[in-house]
This record gives C-alpha cells, structure tokens and sequence, in this order.
C-alpha cells in the first residue's frame, strides 16, 4: 500500500500517548517520570565515559521514550486480539514466563520490537499475562468467572476493523493510524466502574486477588509503566525521600560496576475508589509504580550462573531482613565476572560490535581476535530487552499484597498459551545471537572496505 507508516512510527506514537493518558490517570507517575530524568540527567553529567558508551551503542535517544508497561489478560481469545494489536506497532510475543511456581495463577509473555533498529528507535514492551482459570481451586468460581469474562469485548469495533485493515494491507496510513492509536488506547483504559456486584468481587478476590483485578473490569487496564533509570540505587533514594512507599527489596542481580539483566523496584499500588453495579462502593489496589535499571544480555551460559548464584540464597529472607538479603546477594555475584574483555572471551554476555574506522589495519591483522586487539573492532553489552520470572513474580507479589509461596501443581503450559495467541512465542536468546552475528558480519565489511579504499 502507498504511503503506509512504519511500524515503528506507530509504535512511538502509541507509547507516547499510553504515557500521556497513563500521567493524567495516575499523577504519582508522572512525579516518577520527572525524578527518573532528573537522575538519568545527574548520571550522564557524572559518567561521561558511560555517556561515550551509550552512544555508541546507538541507546542514548531511546533512553527518554523508554518505557515497558503490564496488563493482565482474562481468555485466549482476548490475547489472540492484542497480539494483533501489538503487531500493528511492530511488537511480538517474546520469552514465555510460568509464574504458577510462584503461586500466581498466571503465565506471560512480552510483546516487544525484535529487530536492532526498531529496539534503538523505541523498545517499548508489554508485560502481558493471562489467567489461568483452571489452576483455580473452586471451579464453580472459575466457571463463573469464565461465563463473566466471556461477556466482555476488550476492543472498540473501530480498534478490530483498523487491526484487519492493516493486516490485509501490510500497514496503516497516516489517517488510520491516528485513528488506530486513539482506539487502541481504549482498550487500556481504567474503569472505575466494576461489571460485577460486589458480593461477586470480594468472592472472586478471595480465590486470588489477581483473579478480581481481571474479571470485575471492563478492560486490562495497564497496570504500571516502567521508566528506565541508568542508576536505580540514586533513584530508589530518590523515592524514598519523596515519601513512597518502596518495596523493601531490589529485585535481580546487585549493583555490580557492569551491570547484567536487570534490577527493577516499585511503590506499593494504590488503593483507588470503584463502584459495582450494585452501586456500593469499594476500594481496588492494582496499579503502581516501577523503575527499572537495565544491563547487559546473557548468554544461556550466563542466565545459567545467574541463576545459580541467585538460587545460592535464601530467597525468604527477601522480604523478612533485606539488609542481609543485600549482603548475601552481592557475596554470591563476586562469583560473576565483572571485567568486559572477560565477559566476552568466556562467551558470558551477548555484544555488539561496531567498527572504529579511525585504525588502519594491515594485512596480517584480520581475525576477528587481532581486529579487536588494535581496537579496529570495538564491542558494547547489548542490553538486555526482557524481564525475569523471579523477579516479576517480587513485583506481581508486593503489589497484591500477597506473598503466596505455594505453587500450584499444573505444569506450565506454553503450548495452551501459543495455541490461544496463535503463533509460536520468539525464543529471546535466538534474537541477541542474531543481533550479535549481523553486527559483526557489518562491522567486518565495514572495516574491508574501508581498508580498500
Ligand atoms: C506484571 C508484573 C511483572 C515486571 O516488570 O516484571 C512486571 C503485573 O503485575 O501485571 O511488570
Ligand atoms: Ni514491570
């Protein structure tokens, strides 16, 4: 079709206006935003070396658009329709997370960009997650809950119109994107107003206060939007200081000098006015606050150590005495490399590579391992674009005012979850590897070429 947008484009636009909707509905966000910026700002002024890094990373300009947000999905057939969605704006399902083994009756995926260029431009994600009705104890309740569900369209007619629009040809224009993006919006709106009466509401949160936030609402609203701070120690003061009230515990690896994967910390949810149909009012907690500290990808051999090295410690004591938590955490990570030659040569962390045309090579010079010695070929971390199952169950869990650690018995279930969304989940790994190889296989031609001339 002539004059189609980029997906990417909408992308950006739609992130844009999820943030502005999302600063009216929830003011202590934007508060959030303005302090991570702030800090943001703070570090680069200090570390102009990292500053250098990010640039030539081709990640400093995504830093202010950064954002990842969550909603929580009730059928297969609604996650068969933002799947759609997503992919209007270039976002696909990427990692599966079974968070059942931390006792929430739920499974996700991430919808994300997948490609270098679309990541650098925006790499807006969305944490979404489906409910797992069949994991529920009372199957009278879940059966209703399923009949309630069921009811509920959580897309505008415009929105699924536009959606096959743009699938039958290959894209939107600049008009229906517009009109996408407004439509869009509606589907991750709140609602105040409850569909169910609030004897159906207190029942459906006493089986598990997720199963309410999800059925007794029109819609998935977007549950929080995560900025990313470069310093998320600096930042979690920060809040403090502002009088929010912070998770006790940093989620992920310690701050180490290089970072890895990610930290992430949030402000309790609000417990915010609703009213049910039956005209009572009532009080929901749902939504909250995030931060989010990004570093680099890991190779299955590094997610293995990291996993191992988190798993060395005693994860009860997260909440219970987070000081000593903090402690042992750090203790166990010394066993992590730091050093970045390191990381690389002992294939821990996936890279970039970028050719530094200002060093003129010779002829004996052109493996991979001397080009990068003479600093011909330089190599960045690639940061790390998705979430952590534990981690995601620390912030699903502070956030509900649970800390359920039972788990239920059902296997995780991602071919259930990939027969719903109706494509197979991208393998996050298969994606970093591809990113690694074709940005040495460019880096390299570029140096040729250069060398030619
Ligand atoms: C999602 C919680 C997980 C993260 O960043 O790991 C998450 C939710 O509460 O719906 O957002
Ligand atoms: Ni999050």
């Amino acid at each position: 079709m002539v004059n189609t947008l980029h997906t990417d484009d909408i992308r950006l636009r739609f992130s844009n206006a999820m943030s502005s909707m999302y600063r009216q509905e929830v003011p202590l966000y934007s508060d959030l935003i303005d302090l991570v910026e702030r800090v943001n700002n703070q570090v680069l002024d200090a570390k102009p070396l990292l500053k250098q890094q990010l640039i030539i990373a081709d990640e400093l300009n995504r830093l202010d658009v950064e954002r990842h947000g969550a909603i929580r999905l009730g059928t297969g057939v609604e996650l068969n329709n933002v799947r759609r969605l997503f992919a209007v704006m270039g976002m696909y399902p990427v990692g599966y997370y079974d968070l059942s083994v931390a006792g929430l009756p739920v499974h996700s995926t991430a919808f994300r960009p997948t490609d270098k260029k679309s990541l650098s431009r925006n790499p807006f994600r969305v944490f979404t997650s489906l409910l797992r009705l069949e994991l529920i104890e009372d199957q009278g309740l879940a059966k209703e809950a399923a009949q309630i569900l069921s009811k509920r369209q959580i897309m505008t007619t415009r929105a699924l119109e536009l959606i096959e629009v743009a699938e039958l040809n290959d894209g939107l224009n600049e008009a229906q994107a517009k009109e996408f993006i407004d439509e869009a919006l509606e589907t991750f709106r709140w609602h105040s107003q409850a569909t169910v009466d609030n004897h159906t509401y207190q029942r459906l949160k006493s089986a598990h206060s997720l199963i309410a936030d999800v059925v007794s609402f029109h819609g998935p609203h977007i549950n929080h939007l995560t900025p990313r701070t470069l310093d998320i120690d600096l930042t979690e003061q920060a809040m403090i200081d502002q009088g929010l009230a912070v998770k006790t515990t940093i989620e992920g690896p310690p701050c180490r000098q290089t970072h890895i994967l990610l930290r992430q910390t949030s402000f309790k949810a609000l417990a915010e006015k609703i009213s049910f149909i039956d005209n009572i009012a009532g009080m929901h907690t749902a939504r909250f606050g995030e931060i989010e500290q990004r570093g680099a990808a890991l190779t299955q051999k590094g997610r293995d150590l990291y996993d191992i090295l988190l798993n060395s410690i005693d994860q009860d004591i997260k909440e219970t005495n987070p000081s000593q938590y903090r402690l042992e955490l750090v203790k166990a990570f010394e066993l992590f490399p730091n050093d970045i030659q390191k990381l690389h040569d002992e294939k821990l962390v996936f890279f970039k590579y970028h050719a530094n045309i200002k060093v003129l090579i010779n002829e004996g010079d052109k493996t991979v391992k001397k080009l990068i010695d003479i600093g011909a070929l330089i190599f960045t971390p690639q940061i790390y674009e998705d979430f952590l199952p534990v981690s995601a169950a620390g912030i699903f869990q502070s956030n509900l005012n649970s800390n359920s650690q039972s788990s239920y018995t059902q296997q995780s279930n991602q071919k259930l979850f990939e027969e719903s969304l109706g494509t197979k989940i991208i393998d996050e790994m298969s994606l970093y590897k591809e990113i690694e190889t074709s940005s040495l296989r460019e880096a390299l031609l570029i140096i040729e070429s250069v060398n030619l001339s």
